[in-house]
């Protein structure tokens, strides 16, 4: 059970180690303080229906309540210990999983922790104008549940770099802090958590696309040898599920709304369907086309000494590891990844140690897949001959092999300035986000009641009903 008497609530016994407790009790301010100025904005005095976590157990983890989210009992939370459990691959497998930091992989360790955390506080700040235009009050808690989720994801990270990673983990604690998403002088780490979350389109594709990558990530560093860290990304990933439903559903619910629309009044061109004051497929489309190919960039390259370097030293493992019916070593296996070579996309085998960021990069390009497949059976369900399609690999990549190539979403390699002329029939242009901005100028607070632009969900949080009071607003 999770100790909720302590300042800090955990699971991790954090009365017993004092100084490690003070540390953190000194960081908790500073983490309030960067809450209160990059959070939801105004959003300080609503009481707001949230699931807390009281156990770590899979069946009884979250309580329902009303929280004013600066008084949310972020804390630390990991899964049990198994006193059993090994190294399961990579040159020290079979080993006891390591309880400490070993040595040699203290830095290595660090870096890949800091990655992970610095993308929680960033997708908040990424996120934090848009309880001014939400379409409900249903939504309006989805987001706000992300967001103080996100906060304690940046909590876990934090624990780890506090307890295992002496002054150097506190500083990268307090930078963790300091950074902020888009910042000219002092960014976020990785690419799309720079980009901004304008609007509630774009905040269902991030939590269908970019939370997926969080997913995937989460993963591979749940398989690591270094035990706290296995541990906590286990009960991070019962958190990100619900990410990814907010996201999935939210983007059906826009694609439902439009189709309905489109029958109703017998209309396809997506000016007629703007007329009528919903989001057109095709804008939705370039949507998908931009988060998935930024998010694609967030595996890292497809060839990759670090990757590697993770996999043998026990660090970070492949989605599933422990499943997989192999040497856990890849001492001889090799794995395709693509390049372009005299302006044709060509296909080379490498060694498959190398390619473990493409290999998690296709493990999640099958679970988008099925995803855009249900999306669609909306659209087919309404008869409109309309087909959503995930782009080619290479479509606006900035990192990996594709990077400074100029692939359209059908993979064809195009110059740079055949590619310029079309972007914004495959990526949204000004007009798009203005158009889509256009839709939601202020929010919808009425209980029951959704922007005109979207579908109600088919049932509510918690068993409670539609139109129940998910958030009060005092
Ligand atoms: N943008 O060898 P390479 C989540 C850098 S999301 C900018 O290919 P590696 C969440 C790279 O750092 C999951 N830079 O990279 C979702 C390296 O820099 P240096 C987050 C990039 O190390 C929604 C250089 O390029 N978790 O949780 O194999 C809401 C060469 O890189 C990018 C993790 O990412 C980029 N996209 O792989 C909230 C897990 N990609 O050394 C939360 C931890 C690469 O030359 N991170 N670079 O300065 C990792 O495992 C690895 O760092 C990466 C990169 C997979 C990201």
């Amino acid at each position: 059970m999770i100790n909720y008497v302590d300042k800090i609530p955990n699971n991790v016994d954090l009365g017993r180690d004092r100084v490690l407790q003070r540390a953190l009790e000194h960081w908790q301010p500073a983490f309030l303080n960067w809450w209160e100025d990059t959070g939801p904005t105004e959003s300080r005095a609503y009481e707001v229906y949230l699931r807390t976590a009281i156990s770590v157990e899979p069946d009884g983890w979250a309580q329902f309540g009303y929280v004013r989210m600066p008084e949310y009992r972020w804390g630390i939370f990991l899964q049990p210990r198994d006193e059993q459990r090994q190294v399961n691959f990579g040159v020290h497998k079979g080993e006891p999983a390591w309880q400490e930091v070993p040595g040699e992989h203290r830095s290595t360790l660090r870096r890949i922790i800091v990655t992970q955390g610095d993308t929680e506080p960033a997708s908040v700040e990424q996120q934090k104008m848009l309880g001014l235009s939400c379409p409900s009050v249903y939504d309006l808690r989805n987001i706000f549940q992300v967001n103080v989720e996100e906060g304690r994801h940046l909590w876990a990270m934090v624990y780890l770099l506090h307890r295992y990673f002496g002054r150097d983990g506190r500083e990268e604690a307090e930078s963790l802090l300091a950074r902020r998403s888009g910042d000219a002088d002092n960014p976020r780490i990785l690419g799309a958590f720079n980009e901004p979350t304008p609007d509630w389109l774009a905040f269902y594709m991030f939590t269908f696309f970019t939370d997926r990558d969080g997913k995937f990530q989460l993963c591979a560093l749940a398989e690591s040898g270094f035990d706290p860290l296995a541990r906590t990304c286990r009960f991070m990933l019962t958190e990100e599920a619900h990410h990814m439903f907010v996201g999935e559903t939210g983007v059906t619910r826009i694609i439902q709304r439009t189709c309905d629309v489109m029958k109703e009044n017998h209309v396809e061109d997506a000016p007629d369907v703007r007329a009528l004051g919903v989001i057109d497929l095709q804008t939705i489309q370039k949507y998908l086309n931009f988060h998935y190919s930024v998010t694609l960039d967030l595996y890292g390259s497809d060839v990759s000494s670090n990757a590697a370097n993770y996999f043998t030293s026990g660090l970070k493992g492949r989605f599933e590891e422990t499943k997989i019916n192999d040497d856990h070593l890849l001492s001889d296996a090799t794995y395709p990844v693509s390049e372009v070579v005299g302006g044709k996309i060509v296909m080379k085998h490498v060694p498959a140690l190398t390619a473990l960021n493409e290999r998690l990069r296709d493990d999640y390009i099958r679970e988008i897949e099925s995803g855009v497949s249900r999306w669609q059976r909306v659209i087919d369900k309404a008869g409109i001959p309309f087909r959503l399609t995930l782009p080619h690999k290479g479509f606006h990549r900035a990192i990996g092999n594709f990077a400074g190539h100029f692939i359209s979403p059908a993979g064809e390699v195009l110059t740079e300035e055949a590619w310029k002329r079309n972007q914004h029939d495959w990526l949204p242009s000004p007009q798009d986000y203005s158009y889509v901005q256009s839709l939601m100028s202020g929010r919808v607070v009425e209980l029951g009641k959704f922007a005109h632009w979207i579908a109600p969900p088919q049932r509510g949080i918690n068993n409670n009903p539609v139109n129940f009071e998910y958030v009060r607003f005092n």
